[in-house]
Order: structure tokens, then sequence, then C-alpha cells
């Protein structure tokens, strides 16, 4: 980190690298649907001062989404939130003492006026904004929006065709 793919349109962002192993299954989401972004890290609380440059300059370097993991006392989602008008997506990230249920209750007690979107804590929450932010850039790409409907197209047929539990 930070990687980025030409003109990223999500920018994925977390608080530590210790939110990687949760926070690349949002990457691993972009990837398959064909979605470019960067990574990067940013701490609301270690480095407050990149964290406002990064929102601030985020839609003019063509961002249209920003996905942002955090755990523990996880201010950085509603604190990006605060800088940019564009869609901020929370992922709460287990954290060792209290497995995440602070991370969660952090971001998703926005107080009224400045909106985060919170997924769920962890991998799923992580999967789930990478999906997300697909969709809202496929609202203005019909590309993106063809992946996106091709994966989960893709996701029922699989259920369909394992109908007994029994087996792997
Ligand atoms: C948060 O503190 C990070 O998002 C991370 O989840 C947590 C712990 O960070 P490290 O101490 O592992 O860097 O800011």
């Amino acid at each position: 980190m930070p990687s980025t793919s030409p003109s990223p349109r999500v920018g994925v962002i977390m608080g530590s690298k210790s939110d990687w192993p949760i926070m690349e299954h949002a990457v691993s989401m972009l990837e398959r649907l064909g979605v470019p972004y960067e990574t990067r890290v940013v701490s609301a609380h270690r480095t407050p001062d990149l964290l406002f440059e990064y929102a601030k300059t985020a839609a003019d370097r063509g961002l249209q989404v920003i996905v942002a993991g955090a755990g523990g006392a996880a201010h950085l989602p509603g604190m990006v939130a605060s800088q940019t008008a564009l869609p901020v997506l929370g992922v709460p990230v287990e954290s060792k003492s209290l497995k995440g249920l602070d991370s969660l209750l952090s971001i998703v007690q926005m107080p009224g006026g400045i909106a985060v979107g919170t997924l769920a804590i962890g991998k799923a929450g992580a999967t789930n904004a990478g999906l997300l932010a697909a969709q809202i850039v496929g609202l203005g790409d019909a590309g993106i929006r063809s992946a996106v409907e091709a994966f989960r197209a893709e996701q029922t047929q699989t259920v369909l065709d394992n109908p007994d539990p029994s087996q792997p």
C-alpha cells in the first residue's frame, strides 16, 4: 500500500495496516467487478492532517465513493464524511478486546446531518462495502452495472446448482 489503478473511482482507506486482512475483501470485490480503486492507510488519530487532505481532494481526484475501515475508536469514516460530499461507506473492523462491537457503534452512531453508510463487522462488511461501492459507481457506468448483475446471477446459480447441504 498505497496501490492505485489508473483513474481510481473508489478510495479504500483504513486506519492501520492491521486492518488490511479485512479490508482486502473490499478490494477483492472491486477487482472482481472491474472497478478502478486506490488503497491507502489514513488514520484519524495518527495522521489527522492526511485524513483532511485525502477527504478534501477526493472528489477532485475523480473518486466517487470512499470505503473507510477502522477498528476500536473508529472515527475514520465519520471524519472523512465530514470533509467530503462523496458517499462514505464505513466498515467496522474486529477489535481484539470487544470483537468489533466498539468499531460498529463508533461508526454507525453518526449525528443526523453527516451520513456514513455502515456495513457489517468484518469480512462480510468489507465484501459488501466493495459491492455497494460498485453499485454506486455503476449508476453511471453500464459496464460496472453489468458486472454487478453477472456476479449476482452467478451467485444465485451456484446456490441453485448445489441444493444438497450434506455435499461439499
Ligand atoms: C484503528 O486502531 C485501526 O483502524 C485499527 O483497527 C486499530 C488498531 O490499530 P493498530 O494499533 O493495529 O495500528 O485506528
